[in-house]
């Protein structure tokens, strides 16, 4: 089979962004700020009945989700698993992320995936699978094609720790290191993956030493320090643009409530939780803004009172559409195309 490949046209020199301006600050506040806001308020929609299934928040660990997807670029491939709202906030459509939840046909995968299933083909978010681990094989594939086709882009891939102990997720990153792909694998350590503490997961703290194992850079930094999340992705995504192959990132962080929003996350204890939240990524940004007077009290206003509003036209957006009928069951299953014979 042939198949026509034209290269797309982009930058060949990639701007070099360690360093964020005063503006892209303040603009990463606000991705991580309606990341919050949302999550909080779809807490609250599924607790009054307004959607079925269920919801998994991410309030805590916005900041290693959003960051990671902030300034990538459209070509780029995000691999999210079924916590990382923040990629999607990073990289969609608000109304389009509400409408997936609300399992509406006017969402991107027509309402036929479980809430929290936060595909977005037009910016490359791969629908989460749902077997946890399976995204970082997607990127990795991904990866791969990239590496053939000469092109500069990354493929970043989303898990838990808990997934990390999984067969798929470690092939996929040993894959990777032997052939040096373009890729950046985050691994957000919450602690628990349901109610399995990491100390069961694995005999050390630090989950960077993964990378070891298959000979690949890893590092382990604190997941709820904006700045620091910045940094460490930015030079990661760097290195895989110019051919120096992947990294993995430990990033420490905490899920503020349960595994799910019918999970009571009775299994932690309160002192824990407690612990976590003074660790707040976002009052942490916040403070570092408003001390260095790169925002005012009077501009944060004005940021929450725009999202609120945002948050509300996508709830309307969502609650405004309709169930898929049922004949779309099996639309979309197999790809629809046509594999000419190969000449011989
Ligand atoms: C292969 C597989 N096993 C089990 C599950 C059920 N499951 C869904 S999420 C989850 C916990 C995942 O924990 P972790 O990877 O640490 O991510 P977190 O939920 O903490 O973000 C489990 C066991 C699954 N989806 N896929």
């Amino acid at each position: 089979m042939k198949v026509a490949y034209e290269k797309p046209k982009v930058e060949k020199t990639i701007k070099s962004d360690l360093e964020l301006t005063n503006e892209e600050k303040k603009e990463l506040y606000a991705l991580v700020l309606k990341s919050r806001m949302f999550d909080e308020r779809f807490r609250k929609l599924f607790r009054a009945g307004r959607f079925a299934g269920t919801y998994f928040s991410g309030v805590g660990q916005e900041a290693t989700a959003v960051v990671p997807c902030y300034k990538l670029l459209p070509q780029d491939f995000v691999g999210p698993s079924h916590r990382e709202l923040g990629c999607s906030i990073a990289r969609m459509p608000l109304r389009q992320i509400a409408a997936q939840i609300y399992a509406r046909s006017h969402s991107p995968d027509k309402g036929k995936s479980h809430p929290c299933s936060y595909g977005y083909k037009p910016s490359n978010i791969i629908t989460p699978a749902f077997t946890i681990g399976a995204q970082a094989v997607l990127a990795t594939g991904v990866a791969l094609a990239f590496k053939i086709r000469k092109e500069p882009y990354v493929a970043l891939s989303f898990v838990g720790e808990g997934a990390t102990a999984h067969g798929p997720w470690y092939e996929a990153v040993n894959f990777s290191a032997v052939h040096k792909l373009p890729n950046v694998f985050v691994v957000q350590n919450n602690l628990w993956g349901e109610s399995v503490h990491a100390r069961l997961v694995a005999a050390f703290e630090d989950f960077s030493h993964r990378a070891e194992g298959v000979g690949m850079f890893g590092v382990s930094i604190d997941g709820n320090d904006v700045l620091k999340v910045w940094e460490t992705v930015a030079s990661a995504i760097a290195r895989a643009r110019h051919g120096e192959g992947p990294t993995l990132i430990e990033m420490k962080t905490y899920r503020w409530y349960g595994h799910s929003e019918i999970d009571p996350a009775d299994y932690r204890q309160p002192e824990e939780v407690e612990f976590w939240k003074k660790k707040d990524p976002i009052a942490r940004y916040e403070k570092y803004l408003l001390d260095n007077r790169l925002l005012s009290p009077e501009e944060k206003k004005r940021i929450e009172a725009k999202l609120e509003a945002e948050i509300e036209e996508a709830v309307e957006y969502a609650e405004g559409g309709e169930y898929a009928p049922a004949e779309w069951a099996l639309e979309d299953v197999y790809a629809d195309f046509k594999v000419e014979a190969p000449d011989r």
